[in-house]
């Protein structure tokens, strides 16, 4: 008897394990559904690049023989859930059993254990190989650890995938190079980011299925244009390679104002659905090194990004799932403000952010970690609600890789399990590192007054708020000890404005 095999929208690879074993009499099936696309409200973009990579992915399994069925978004049958889909097919044929690759979201896996009972089906659930560690890798290596630290797991991942090795030592005699990696961009810059692509006629057929039935959600939908094939995300990897990566390490943490991209890949959303191979990324990150055309420090920066801390924030992920999720170490529970959706705030740094997420569905590490994500763990904002926002709004949101990066180190709300000190800091960081405060009402030096950059008052009142939990941790000394210095009664001052800001937020 015939397999059915369902292929989710972030699954879009052909070495998939699910489809490994494939016959031509087995039913391939992939659906556009309302529930996927409205458990948290996704930016528009992100709707539409899945819904057309989705399409394209199935037409090229067409052209290599495959069946497939293929559930169109406004398809009057459509009963808008996967397990409504699988049901639909159940009806149709007859089938041996059902097999899937594992989900990228718990709340998927738990759903897709309970078919079986449900469905009256065998349902197969096989191990998503197209990371670089399995589970078991990483809970072997977490086991007896009293502190996971990435820098110890990226070795681990260097070693073993023998990415910028020579015999066992690592290229250039260091393991990280990251503290080249932290210039600020003195001047405006001309490059204008990653490849971007025309849409075709799938595309234009789905931005208008988006815009019609997503009008509610956040985010603007054109200009689009994200690759949407494995060929075009490997054309935009190779524009990455050429023009990019040279400069990546050296600005990797900078920022400026009306610039989305500067020298980052935009490779995340491509790699996170499937269209993109992280070991291929690699690869060709570490051939530019061998031949010269990119320097070390920036390969390094990149390859870590993806074989450190992309496979470590997912092996965090599900080695702590179930629990991970309802984890709020530091008990945040303010409503998340209106600006974190329309912008509309005299904060010019979160206003460029925001700004730039509502538009492009993207934003780099920096702005999302020492922005909004700062700023989120300095006010002491709903955990949940943070989560959800990020989760919506970029296009390489799922929750396996969005959950620890956002409660565990941007909002330092996991009890130390992604980082070992909280990523918090005032507006003299965000100056050293853009030019936003050049532009905004906020003086970034200044802790109380009318001008106080509210980044500058909150971190002192985080230090304050929060002084038993951080004060006896070694990496916190300094800043505890420049609080020390700052008089008593501007002390009082600090909490008072605080106190009033945090208020006026809500
Ligand atoms: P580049 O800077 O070019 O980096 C290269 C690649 O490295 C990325 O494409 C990505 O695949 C990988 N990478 C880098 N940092 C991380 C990281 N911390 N975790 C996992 N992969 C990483 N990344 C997501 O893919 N999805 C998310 O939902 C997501 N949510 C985040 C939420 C917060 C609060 C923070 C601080 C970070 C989050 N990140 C997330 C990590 C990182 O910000 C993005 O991977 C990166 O900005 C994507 O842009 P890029 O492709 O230009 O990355
Ligand atoms: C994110 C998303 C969206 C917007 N829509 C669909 C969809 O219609 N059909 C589908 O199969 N997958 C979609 N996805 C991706 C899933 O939500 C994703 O597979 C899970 O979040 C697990 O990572
Ligand atoms: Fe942001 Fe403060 Fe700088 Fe204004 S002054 S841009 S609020 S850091």
């Amino acid at each position: 008897m015939p397999v059915l095999r369902l292929i989710l929208g972030d699954q879009l690879s052909e070495n998939l394990s699910s489809l490994r074993d494939v016959h031509k009499s087995d039913t391939l099936l992939m659906a556009e559904v309302r529930a996927e696309a409205t458990y948290v409200k996704h930016h528009r973009k992100k709707i539409a690049f899945l819904f057309s990579a989705m399409r394209h992915f199935s037409a090229t399994l067409a052209e290599h023989g495959h069946r497939i069925v293929y559930t169109k978004y406004d398809d009057p049958d459509n009963s808008g859930s996967l397990a409504g889909e699988v049901r639909r097919q159940l009806q149709a044929k007859k089938y041996d059993r059902l097999v899937i690759t594992e989900p990228g979201e718990y709340r998927l896996l738990e759903e897709f254990r309970d078919w079986e009972k449900k469905m009256k089906l065998p349902v197969e659930i096989r191990p998503d190989d197209r990371f670089i560690a399995s589970h078991e890798e990483f809970a072997e290596w977490a086991s007896g650890r009293k502190e996971l630290i990435m820098e110890y797991w990226y070795r681990q991942m260097r070693r073993n995938t023998g990415l910028l090795m020579n015999g066992d030592k690592p290229a250039g005699g260091q393991w990280n190079f990251d503290k080249q990696n932290r210039k600020p961009l003195k001047q405006k810059t001309a490059f204008k980011g990653p490849q971007q692509f025309e849409p075709d006629a799938i595309t234009r057929q789905v931005l208008a299925l988006v815009h019609e039935n997503f009008a509610d959600h956040f985010g603007e939908l054109e200009p689009f244009w994200f690759a949407v094939t494995a060929a075009q995300s490997r054309r935009a990897l190779s524009y990455f390679i050429r023009y990019s990566l040279p400069h990546f390490g050296d600005y990797q943490d900078a920022m400026q104002g009306g610039e989305a991209f500067l020298y980052h890949s935009l490779l995340s959303q491509y790699l996170n659905c499937g269209l993109l191979d992280p070991l291929e990324v690699c690869h060709k990150a570490e051939q530019a090194y061998r031949r010269g055309s990119a320097p070390l420090n920036a390969v390094e920066g990149f390859i870590r990004q993806i074989i450190g801390w992309r496979e470590f924030i997912r092996g965090i992920y599900w080695h702590h799932m179930p629990g991970y999720a309802s984890k709020n170490a530091l008990r945040a529970s303010r409503p998340l403000p209106k600006f974190y959706w329309d912008g509309a705030t005299d904060m010019q740094c979160i206003s460029e952010v925001v700004n730039m997420t509502r538009q492009h569905a993207c934003s780099h590490h920096i702005q999302r970690l020492m922005v909004t994500g700062n700023f989120a763990n300095l006010a002491g904002l709903e955990v949940r609600e943070v989560c959800d926002w990020y989760l919506a709004v970029y296009a390489d949101a799922y929750e396996w890789v969005e959950l620890p990066n956002t409660l565990g180190m941007a909002l330092c709300g996991d009890d130390g399990i992604v980082g070992t000190k909280p990523y918090v800091s005032s507006g003299a960081y965000i100056n050293r590192m853009s030019d936003f405060c050049k532009t905004c009402r906020y003086d970034h030096g200044r802790r109380v007054g009318e001008d106080a950059c509210p980044f500058t008052t909150l971190y002192w009142h985080y230090l304050m708020r929060h002084e038993k939990k951080f004060r006896d941790n070694r990496r916190m000394a300094m800043a505890y000890n420049n609080l020390q210095r700052i008089p008593a009664e501007e002390r009082k001052q600090i909490r008072r404005q605080g106190d009033k800001f945090l208020k006026q937020l809500e």
